[in-house]
């Protein structure tokens, strides 16, 4: 295999063979019209005379403008605003035991994969940084065909049943009649519709814990959520849950940094993802998997086919079996980011659905959605689209066909066309539903082992460090601070109180009420009109307290490298050179990445008196957009003190809980802010260059934040 660096010279080289080809086709290259006539003048119209009217007999400015008129498609209904990017997943372990699929048989294989990461309620030119859920699609191009794993980053949804999900997206959606608000759940519709929906407790907890604001996308976990089915050669079925686990860690930000990211950079993920890829620095996920034999079906507290529910994997480790290594960013975002279509019904030989009824719901929507939104049943044709498979088939026609089918045969059986294309039996790699046992009565009904709204609720907000419970505190402040209807907070209340009174008690002292004592009737359980009065929501004892994968501060995934995290040095004309070299070089060497910034662009002059490019000055940078801050020795320095944006950049990164190093000079500097109460996670010294400074500013650095620091500010 090769290693990143070896990767990045491969992209490089394709780069210049690239560069250099378009040099050598620039000579013949000419401005065409799509019917290939070479364009003489593409700056004026055809007009009657030089300040006449426009004559429509311009066939070259009418085809220009209709083509630019129809250059938008529908955006997603729901994940508009994404980011993606190519790379591979290698197996480390066969499953064969488990699964016929070839591609987690044969180490060997190396299987080219297109990642999609999204927001969920935003419009396509939303904030990256809302709160909100991130989709996680994984389209696996395997010799067997496309394999879709369309997940999310956090393992459970909202709600249990398809037939609710148009009503949540209405709910969180910007509400009808005037808009407002973009990519926000804290408003009144959504928070309605969740009162009213204790089934969507446990989700809530994930939504409003740090899961929803993510450092990077390169920082998150991702989960196939449903639980699907491997199905091996001997046709037998293990139930099974996906999950992707970071190797850079689990992190997030903090809200108030989240709202300042928004307004700094809007595009604050997507940027990362694209330079991290552009710089070599390729973001690796492990596939970790939760097996379940057939037969343990019934065994757990809740039901496997619940989508609100997890499997602890205290109770059924993951087994760590590939990793999924990102390469190389899109050519064109329209061609491949905007026009990918995953469907979780894209499956292959070896994986298989459960009856979970959000799963079935979503193999019905996801075909459905490209026709509105790619206009055409041809969408697998869309370069993005096509499977590294052999295709064969008698689908014919259509919007925008590509393939040119020859021959007068379309139909199957037959024999004019010698019997082609075959159907393949099992043993050719055909592909066989697993044959699962149904007898049943058809019926509109939730079945009564979903009825447990709470106990994993209580379960991930019990697994929480208190740092993060407080933070799941305030952002239920915030959201339900901006719900303007009294009975939707109350009511919310009611049901935080089911998980935890504490903190339902917390929530309400933020909004100055009181947590009401009897849940308002009626409230929505998952069951029809007639049976309303019939049914309660249940508490289910669980069969363990707490589970530290559920926390990201107490996550096994948790890693503590400062690679690609991104520190600010705050400099100006004066600045002592070697204290910046020395720093920079040990950062840098521990994987991180520094920028200059200073009050104005272009250069500034060291107290050595040599030139220092400057990569960002004040008006545009900002402390929410690094990971750290360090201030440089040197007499030059002292003039930030007439800086304003640097006592806010200083202030910003001391309340966000990040790590300050400041050294000689740099450190009178910090008198002006409030990283003057100095903690651990303030580093001076009086020397320049001293190593024991950049030494554990890198090892604290590594902790992501310094948490115990929120108590103080
Ligand atoms: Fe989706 N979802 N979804 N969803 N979903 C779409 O398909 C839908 C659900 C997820 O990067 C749409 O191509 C229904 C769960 C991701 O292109 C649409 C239901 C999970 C993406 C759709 C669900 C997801 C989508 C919109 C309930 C996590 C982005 C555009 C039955 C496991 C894919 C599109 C991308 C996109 C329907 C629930 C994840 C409308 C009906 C649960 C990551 O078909």
């Amino acid at each position: 295999m090769k290693n990143s660096k070896e990767s990045n010279q491969d992209h490089y080289d394709e780069k210049q063979k690239d560069l250099e080809l378009n040099k050598s086709n620039a000579d013949n290259q000419f401005l065409t019209t799509n019917q290939g006539v070479k364009i003489n003048d593409n700056n004026n119209s055809l007009k009657a005379g030089e300040r006449g009217g426009s004559l429509l007999e311009d066939f070259i400015l009418r085809e220009k403008i209709t083509h630019f008129d129809h250059e938008r498609i529908p955006e997603r209904i729901v994940h508009a605003r994404g980011s993606a990017a190519h790379g591979y997943f290698e197996l480390y372990k066969s499953m064969e035991q488990y699964t016929k699929a070839e591609f987690l048989n044969d180490t060997n294989i190396k299987t080219p994969v297109f990642v999609r990461f999204s927001t969920v309620a935003g419009s396509k030119g939303s904030t990256d940084l809302a709160r909100d859920v991130r989709g996680f699609s994984v389209k696996f191009y395997t010799q067997q065909g496309n394999y879709d794993l369309v997940g999310n980053n956090m393992p459970v949804f909202f709600i249990q049943d398809a037939m609710k999900f148009p009503d949540l997206i209405h709910a969180v959606k910007p509400e009808p009649h005037n808009e407002m608000p973009q990519a926000g759940s804290a408003h009144d519709t959504f928070w309605d519709f969740i009162s009213l929906m204790p089934e969507s407790m446990h989700m809530i907890m994930w939504a409003m814990s740090d899961r929803a604001i993510p450092r990077s996308l390169r920082m998150m976990e991702g989960f196939g959520v449903h639980t699907f089915r491997f199905v091996n050669t001997k046709n037998e079925s293990h139930f099974v849950k996906f999950h992707w686990k970071p190797k850079l860690g689990t992190h997030g930000v903090v809200w108030d940094e989240a709202q300042k990211i928004s307004g700094k950079n809007s595009d604050f993920h997507k940027q990362d993802l694209w330079e991290a890829i552009e710089n070599g620095n390729f973001p690796e996920w492990e596939l970790g998997v939760q097996l379940i034999p057939e037969a343990d079906e019934h065994k757990y507290d809740f039901d496997l086919l619940d989508p609100t529910k997890l499997v602890p994997e205290e109770l059924v480790p993951v087994m760590i079996i590939g990793k999924m290594v990102l390469n190389k960013n899109p050519d064109n975002f329209f061609a491949e980011t905007e026009q990918v279509a995953f469907h979780p019904g894209h499956v292959v030989p070896g994986i298989d659905f459960t009856n979970d009824p959000l799963l079935q719901g979503r193999l019905f929507s996801y075909t459905d959605t490209q026709l509105s939104r790619l206009g055409s049943p041809n969408f697998h044709e869309i370069p993005i689209n096509r499977t590294v498979a052999p295709m064969h088939n008698n689908q014919r026609d259509g919007h925008m066909r590509q393939e040119v089918n020859t021959g007068r045969v379309a139909y199957h059986p037959n024999s004019l066309g010698g019997g082609c294309p075959f159907q393949a039996k099992i043993d050719q790699g055909g592909f066989v539903s697993f044959n699962e046992r149904i007898d049943a009565q058809k019926v509109r009904e939730r079945s009564t082992s979903f009825a447990d709204h709470f106990s994993q609720a209580t379960l991930f907000y019990n697994s929480q460090t208190p740092i993060e419970q407080n933070h799941i505190i305030k952002a239920l402040r915030f959201e339900l601070g901006k719900v303007e209807t009294l009975a939707i907070r109350e009511r919310t209340l009611g049901l935080l109180s089911k998980i935890d009174t504490t903190l339902a008690v917390k929530v309400a002292k933020g909004l100055g009420i009181t947590v009401p004592s009897t849940l308002e009737k009626p409230i929505n359980h998952g069951v029809g009109a007639d049976a309303n009065d019939k049914q309660e929501p249940t508490n289910v004892k669980q069969a363990i307290k707490s589970s530290d994968a559920l926390s990201m501060l107490k996550n096994k995934t948790l890693s503590d490298t400062i690679a690609t995290r991104q520190v600010a040095f705050l400099c100006a004309d004066g600045v002592n050179g070697s204290s910046v070299d020395r720093m920079k070089k040990a950062l840098e060497s521990a994987g991180a990445g520094v920028k200059i910034i200073a009050p104005h662009l272009g250069t500034i002059v060291s107290e050595e008196g040599n030139e220092i490019k400057v990569d960002q000055s004040y008006l545009i940078a900002a402390s929410v957009l690094f990971d750290a801050v360090f201030i440089p020795s040197g007499e030059g320095i002292l003039k930030l003190m007439d800086v304003a944006e640097v006592a806010e950049f200083i202030n910003d990164s001391f309340k966000h809980c990040k790590f300050i190093a400041a050294e000689g000079e740099g450190t009178d500097i910090l008198s002006i802010t409030n990283a003057k109460n100095a903690d651990k996670g303030v580093i001076t010294s009086e020397k320049t260059g001293d190593k024991n400074l950049s030494n554990t500013f890198i090892k604290m650095m590594g902790k992501h934040r310094l948490w115990e620091r929120e108590k103080l500010v």
